[in-house]
């Protein structure tokens, strides 16, 4: 059976990805329609060698389509992806939107594919940062028990899209060159202050809220509360931003509730987990760099330390693609998932 599939956002850095992935993974797409905002629409995209033009998404445009994968940011999502299900889609969308809306199933597959179940036409992508920590952390937690995450993040532009990658290119050029800088989109586009972010590390993405964590830490720690279902599961982050294009990188310490857990037995764990690779040789130099994770698949995982006070604390390394593990290919996961469990027909 195949299917016919619209990506929102498809001019977007994840809706490129989106593309991609539906290629790559040879999804059984019977039509694939792209969808964009008036300024995008028009643009000629591929598709397995197929040149298709981006048309501009309409609540009509959702006619016939089975599958809806957004990326166009959450006012998109809260408009339209309500008009797709009311068209007979089932929607999995990549903003912030519906991820807590407790009728809106939050999916990682590796971690609680069961809960697709339960959706009602829309099913959220939780947010990069997110998916890799859990995608990682759920081998130990089903083994191990987990009490508490305390995350700190080293974030990649592309997560802010393509006009901050192109900004930090500019502004690298421009000091490299003793031009002067004008900021206009990172740390937030919508904000009142716009910083370097060429040569530097900014400690705000997404904006604050009144606790004093950004949006994007509220993101971490309610998402992943809610994907492992574990209200009572203690989390802290910090999220910051990198003049790095492409992968999330993130030091993780975690606790563990049961006793027994050591560096050995976690790297046997992580070494047989799905969607995970373990790079962990520090006598030979060999951990997850960011560099190294651009068009991957897989999270990795290394620097896994025991905590020299706490003997159930443990510190790691975590790396993934933020516009495939952290979004794109997540997304089409999920959708290969609602095959397998008969919810996609
Ligand atoms: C970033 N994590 O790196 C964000 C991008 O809630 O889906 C994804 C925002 C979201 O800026």
């Amino acid at each position: 059976q195949t299917f016919n599939v619209a990506i929102v956002g498809a001019t977007g850095a994840v809706g490129e990805q989106m593309i991609r992935t539906l290629e790559k993974l040879d999804f059984p797409v019977d039509t694939l329609l792209l969808l964009s905002s008036k300024r995008s629409a028009g643009k000629q995209l591929t598709f397995k060698g197929e040149q298709l033009t981006v048309q501009e998404a309409k609540p009509e445009s959702f006619e016939g389509v089975q599958l809806a994968l957004f990326s166009a940011g959450g006012s998109v999502s809260k408009a339209l992806a309500p008009e797709a299900v009311k068209r007979g889609a089932i929607v999995v969308d990549n903003t912030s939107a519906f991820r807590m809306d407790e009728n809106v199933p939050l999916i990682v597959p590796e971690v609680n594919e069961q809960a697709l179940e339960r959706h009602k036409g829309i099913i959220s992508n939780p947010n990069c940062s997110t998916i890799q920590m859990v995608a990682a952390l759920e081998p130990v937690r089903k083994a191990f028990g987990l009490k508490r995450i305390v995350v700190s993040t080293y974030q990649a532009v592309s997560g802010a899209g393509v006009d901050a990658i192109d900004e930090m290119y500019e502004q690298s050029r421009q000091i490299m060159d003793g031009e002067s800088i004008d900021p206009q989109i990172l740390p937030v586009s919508g904000d009142k202050k716009h910083y370097q972010i060429a040569f530097n590390a900014v400690p705000q993405i997404d904006v604050f809220q009144e606790n004093g964590f950004t949006f994007e830490e509220m993101k971490m720690i309610n998402e992943t509360k809610k994907i492992m279902e574990d209200e009572s599961l203690q989390v802290a982050a910090t999220c910051v931003r990198l003049p790095v294009e492409t992968g999330h990188s993130e030091s993780v310490y975690i606790e563990v509730q049961e006793e027994g857990l050591n560096v050995e037995e976690m790297r046997k764990l992580l070494s047989e987990a799905e969607g995970v690779t373990l790079q962990d040789d520090p006598q030979n130099q060999v951990y997850p760099l960011a560099s190294e994770s651009k068009g991957k698949d897989d999270v990795f995982v290394g620097r896994i330390r025991q905590d020299l006070d706490q003997p159930k604390g443990f510190h790691m390394w975590i790396v993934a693609d933020n516009l495939l593990k952290g979004a794109a290919l997540n997304s089409v996961q999920i959708a290969f998932s609602l095959i397998k469990l008969g919810l996609l027909k």
